[in-house]
């Protein structure tokens, strides 16, 4: 078995998942080890020295490869041509200065990045995020899970993924402007619609793009599909913007309809209030749910009586087009309880209400393992992940000691860069498909990952495993790609 001859190697420790390599083999020893045998813990360790001070890189990494340990048994010749390490290693990083000016005429000075993590399925393909968070092993983390969410869509996607330390909040549109204008003007020699096709993540919506795509195109003199969730009458989608959500949502019906059950009449938790949650909350309504919360960076509501259409028409119109905080929410509807944030309880009372289904879609890590136990002890049965990553492997680890059906995000979150896929589609071929029929493909792709994620999972004895069944599926797909490509794939 390769985790008991691993076992063996001295001074590799056990013990610790977190220790550091330590150089005691001459590197053509290591790549003998490594390449004859796989050791979770050695693997880990090796990644932990090579791209060390990024904790959520590493968590991602670790949750996809401690389920890959059953399928890379079954293939030597992953190992023998460095898989593992490949794969986790971004084909390129660009990093660059962005300096703009602010409406008092102050300069600024932020950090831009692009992770061009992987090619071998298709153009580099993923989101753009303006956060004060993002740092390198965030977008790495954020890439790396873009290589196997793509994978699974089916579409001809790579992955990438990039952003900045700057924070739009309390920002005007005339500085987000000048930001953006700054960003595409040195991130413009890296993209191209047949190369790298960025779109929107946290702080990055329909405003960014429409600035971010107006500068590439002055730049170069090129009205390309370079960018999706572009506006609809300037080469966008139907359905981009509420594709992440209903997608979302999709998915959660397959995996109750699996049980022989729905999403009809059952009460929903709901984080976040931007574009993945608003249409996520919408989806949930359409499907006869009851969604019970919202919440942003500052605190959440709950709603008893849930959100109803008349009440999602106020969040999206509070938050998509005046900027507010979901506290107004609770200002407009008394019967709601606002909940300010607070950091210091160690977790978020968000989770701790009763309900039947669980949706996280702000950010990572944003459910622990003590939220995953309120979650159990509230009734929840099903938890899927709207946002990336956002529960932490301990709270995973509860879900499944629990028998919660879980679903990460590569997986049920796929349904936005699907439709960035079918944006791309129908910019080649100069169409614009309607409301129906980008829908329908929708569907039919958030219904193909799910029966994927499933068969992956029951072949190799994990049935119902949603989390063993995405990486899986989707680590075999750019693997077996990788080799049919030689060393540069
Ligand atoms: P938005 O910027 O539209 O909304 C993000 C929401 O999450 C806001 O309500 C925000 O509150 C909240 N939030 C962000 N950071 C934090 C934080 N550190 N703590 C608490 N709340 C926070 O982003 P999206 O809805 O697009 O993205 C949400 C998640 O979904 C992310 O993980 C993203 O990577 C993922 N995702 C997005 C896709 C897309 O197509 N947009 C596709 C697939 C996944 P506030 O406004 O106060 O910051
Ligand atoms: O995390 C994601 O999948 C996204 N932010 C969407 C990426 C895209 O290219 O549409």
């Amino acid at each position: 078995m390769i985790m008991k001859s691993i076992g063996k190697i001295p001074h590799v420790s056990q013990k610790c998942e977190r220790t550091v390599w330590m150089p005691l083999f001459s590197p053509r020893q290591i790549n003998c080890v490594l390449t004859m045998q796989f050791s979770l813990n050695s693997f880990l360790d090796y990644v932990q020295a090579r791209h060390p001070h990024e904790p959520e890189f590493h968590q991602a990494v670790t949750e996809v490869f401690a389920s890959l340990v059953p399928v890379l048994e079954k293939k030597p010749e992953f190992i023998r041509e460095r898989i593992p390490e490949r794969i986790i290693e971004p084909e390129r990083i660009i990093s660059f200065r962005v300096v703009w000016e602010d409406d008092e005429g102050r300069v600024h000075v932020n950090r831009g990045y692009r992770v061009q993590m992987s090619s071998v399925l298709g153009p580099y393909k993923g989101g753009l995020r303006f956060h004060p968070s993002v740092n390198q092993g965030i977008l790495k983390f954020l890439a790396f899970e873009q290589v196997f969410k793509n994978a699974l869509t089916g579409l001809p996607m790579g992955a990438g993924k990039g952003g900045s330390d700057f924070d739009p909040k309390g920002r005007s549109d005339r500085e987000v402007m000048r930001f953006a204008y700054a960003f595409m003007n040195e991130l413009f020699r890296h993209i191209g619609k047949d190369t790298d096709i960025p779109a929107g993540d946290i702080g990055v919506g329909g405003r960014e793009i429409g600035y971010l795509f107006g500068k590439y195109k002055k730049i170069t003199n090129q009205f390309t599909g370079v960018l999706t969730g572009k506006g609809i009458s300037w080469g966008g989608s139907l359905i981009r913007t509420e594709a992440t959500g209903f997608g979302l949502i999709y998915f959660a019906q397959e995996m109750l309809v699996s049980r022989g059950d729905s999403l009809k009449g059952k009460r929903c938790l709901v984080s976040g209030s931007g574009n993945v949650a608003l249409y996520a909350i919408k989806k949930i309504l359409e499907m006869g749910g009851t969604p019970l919360t919202a919440s942003d960076s500052s605190g959440y509501i709950y709603d008893p009586k849930g959100i109803d259409e008349d009440k999602w028409a106020f969040l999206v119109d509070l938050k998509e087009n005046r900027r507010g905080r979901v506290k107004e929410y609770a200002e407009r509807y008394p019967e709601a309880v606002y909940t300010p944030a607070n950091p210091e309880l160690g977790y978020n009372p968000l989770w701790a209400h009763e309900a039947d289904c669980a949706f996280p879609c702000a950010t990572q890590n944003e459910v622990n393992k003590k939220d995953a136990e309120h979650l159990v002890a509230g009734g929840v049965k099903l938890v899927a992940e709207g946002a990336n990553m956002p529960c932490t492997i301990e709270a995973v680890d509860v879900f499944k000691e629990n028998g919660v059906m879980y679903a990460p995000g590569k997986a049920a979150n796929a349904g936005g860069v699907a439709v960035s896929g079918l944006e791309m589609t129908q910019n080649s071929i100069r169409i614009a498909w309607d409301r129906e029929e980008v829908d329908i493909r929708l569907q039919r792709i958030m219904r193909n990952i799910h029966e994927e994620c499933l068969r992956v999972a029951e072949k190799y004895g994990k049935p119902g495993d949603y989390l063993f069944g995405a990486n899986a599926a989707g680590f075999l797909k750019v693997a077996y790609s990788m080799l049919d490509q030689g060393l540069v794939g």
